[in-house]
């Protein structure tokens, strides 16, 4: 069992209450939050630079899991990043190494050695190029932001023309972002504001941290301290936090934010590093300002093993879903739906692997691994493809679910629907 391990500095800090302008995350919480951090090591199918991350902004570095994760990462870096990862996910790898202390130019495992800020300069040119030739990214802005912010953090060449698109894009009134988006963009501009000293540049940074940040403010104020969702308010949080200067004189109610973040049991390893860090105060701007020297933790609250909402199954009610898998928008045209009958609490995958159970040739699928769990990319054959920038899209009632399909828990009687869609 791998012990809560916790920064004697972090307690005081929460016991204290400095944390975000008189906002205080109780230490219950945030230790329960690493600690399921800490067991999702272990089982996770691909290490995870986001939950170093969190582990490292929490002070929480002298468990195990933490040595393991970290070992885990260099390693996974010195294998994939150049052939295989994304911009942003080498990004996150990034930040998860400045963040423990590491040099992101010198990355050793496995007796070889990787220069990750260089790859994620050419990574980047690459985003920036698919964005002059084609107006999207080869990825998204989200993971753009995420470079931009890396590159920044390190003082490295690239992320200058990245912060000034982002700029653009989230002034222009045409622009769509999501919050997550904007939240990480807010970061990468922030840091790039600390950085230039140029006044056209300054004043653009500005304007655009000045409207999304009063955009979030808003939003908060109309929705009753939520920002976008459950799942963007660990980003929309961070982004607050480190820009109060750019949306002064006015003042952020973070006791209400917070109330809403408190409210959730987040368990999804990724949602918690996500919404962590600002429970204690910090962001992702702060991963090079990590107490690199002070190394002093005490094993701490003792969680009792958290409880599951998995379903046995034996015991629970069935109840009915219909399920339905739509394309109309390549190829040959589809359109099926069929009834399905789980145990109360399954997840939406349940529903799918028994419509594939019952009737193959039609609701055949596939999922990969990712940070938040399996990701659909292929029903019916039809396969999610990141250059046509296609994807399934899942729908309960018409709205578009807010989790994946291992954790959504489908309603009786609710309809169900993969449709699939551009982005
Ligand atoms: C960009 C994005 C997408 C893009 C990814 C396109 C691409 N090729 O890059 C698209 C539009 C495809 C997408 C789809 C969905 N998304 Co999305 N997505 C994001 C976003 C904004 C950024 C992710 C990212 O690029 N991270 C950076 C890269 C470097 O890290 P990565 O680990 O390699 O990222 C991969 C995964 O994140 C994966 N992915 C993206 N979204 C989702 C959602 C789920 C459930 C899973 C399992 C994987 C996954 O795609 C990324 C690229 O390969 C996040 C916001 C956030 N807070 O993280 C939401 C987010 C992860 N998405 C979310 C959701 C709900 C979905 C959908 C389920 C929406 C729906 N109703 O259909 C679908 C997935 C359905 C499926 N097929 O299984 C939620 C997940 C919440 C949760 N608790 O699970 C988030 C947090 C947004 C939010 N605040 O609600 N998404």
């Amino acid at each position: 069992m791998l012990g809560v391990a916790f920064g004697i500095g972090l307690l005081l800090a929460l016991a204290g209450g400095t944390a975000t302008q008189g906002c205080v995350a109780p230490a219950k919480l945030v230790a329960q939050m690493l600690q399921r951090l800490e067991d999702s090591v272990p089982v996770s199918e691909q290490p995870n630079p986001s939950v170093l991350l969190a582990m490292n902004l929490a002070g929480a570095t002298n468990s195990a899991a933490h040595k393991i994760l970290l070992q885990q990462i260099q390693e996974d870096a010195v294998n994939r990043a150049q052939k295989d990862m994304t911009s942003g996910e080498v990004a996150l790898y990034v930040l998860a190494l400045l963040s423990s202390c590491q040099d992101p130019r010198h990355v050793q495992a496995l007796g070889q050695t990787v220069n990750l800020l260089r790859i994620l300069q050419e990574k980047t040119a690459e985003e920036m190029e698919n964005l002059e030739n084609n107006g999207v990214p080869k990825t998204t802005l989200y993971s753009v932001s995420l470079d931009a912010l890396a590159l920044c953090l390190e003082q490295v060449d690239g992320y200058q023309k990245a912060s000034t698109v982002l700029a653009k894009e989230l002034l222009s009134p045409e622009s769509h972002l999501s919050v997550d988006t904007r939240a990480v963009a807010v970061l990468a501009l922030a840091c790039m504001h600390n950085r230039t000293n140029n006044h056209d540049m300054k004043h653009l940074l500005q304007d655009a941290l000045r409207k999304v940040t009063n955009d979030f403010l808003d939003e908060q104020e109309m929705k009753n301290g939520m920002i976008g969702n459950i799942y963007s308010m660990g980003l929309a949080l961070q982004a607050l936090e480190a820009t109060s200067k750019f949306y002064a004189p006015r003042k952020w109610d973070c006791a209400q934010a917070f109330s809403k973040v408190h409210g959730h049991d987040y368990r999804q390893p990724m949602a918690i590093a996500q919404v962590l860090p600002a429970l204690v105060g910090r962001s992702y701007l702060e991963a090079a300002h990590v107490d690199c020297v002070s190394a002093s933790m005490s094993p701490s609250l003792q969680m009792s093993p958290s409880s599951t909402s998995e379903t046995s199954g034996a015991s629970k009610a069935l109840i009915t879903v219909q399920y339905s898998i739509t394309n109309k928008l390549q190829g040959r045209h589809f359109s099926y739906t069929t009834s399905v009958q789980v145990p109360d609490g399954s997840t939406l995958l349940k529903v799918m692997q028994v419509a594939e159970e019952d009737k193959p040739k039609i609701f055949s699928f596939q999922t990969k691994p990712t940070s938040w769990g399996p990701m659909v990319t292929s029903i019916h054959g039809l396969e999610a493809n990141s250059e046509d920038r296609t994807y399934w899209q899942f729908l309960s009632d018409n709205n578009a679910i807010e989790e994946g399909v291992g954790y959504y828990q489908p309603r009786n009687g609710s309809h169900v629907e993969a449709v699939f869609s551009t982005y």
